[in-house]
C-alpha cells in the first residue's frame, strides 16, 4: 500500500541533502587590502579574483579598502584568494 511513497520520499531526501551540501559550501571571506585606493586597483583585483574558479561574488570597497569574497570552499580557499590578490600586486591583511 505504501510502496509508491518510497521513491518519492527518497527523491525528497536526496534533494534536501543536496541543498544542504550546496549551502554548506559557500564561505565568505573578509580581507583588508591597504593599497586598494581607487577604481583601477579594484578592477585589477576583481579580474584576478574572477579568474579563480569557485569565486562566486566579489565586493570591493576602495574607501574602506576592504574586500568581501564569497566562494565555494570545495573549489577554492581563503589562502588561494589571498594568493590571487597578492599575485595581482596587493598585500592582504585580516579585517580588524
Ligand atoms: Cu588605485
Amino acid at each position: 500500500m505504501k510502496r509508491n511513497q518510497s521513491p518519492l520520499l527518497r527523491t525528497l531526501m536526496a534533494l534536501a541533502l543536496a541543498a544542504t551540501l550546496l549551502e554548506a559550501k559557500e564561505v565568505t571571506s573578509n580581507l583588508r587590502v591597504p593599497a586598494m585606493d581607487c577604481d583601477a586597483c579594484s578592477v585589477v583585483i576583481k579580474r584576478a579574483l574572477n579568474r579563480n574558479k569557485g569565486v562566486k561574488k566579489v565586493e570591493l570597497n576602495t574607501e574602506n579598502r576592504t574586500a568581501k569574497i564569497v566562494f565555494d570552499d570545495a573549489q577554492t580557499s581563503e589562502a588561494e584568494i589571498e594568493k590571487a590578490i597578492e599575485k595581482a600586486g596587493f598585500k592582504t591583511e585580516p579585517v580588524r
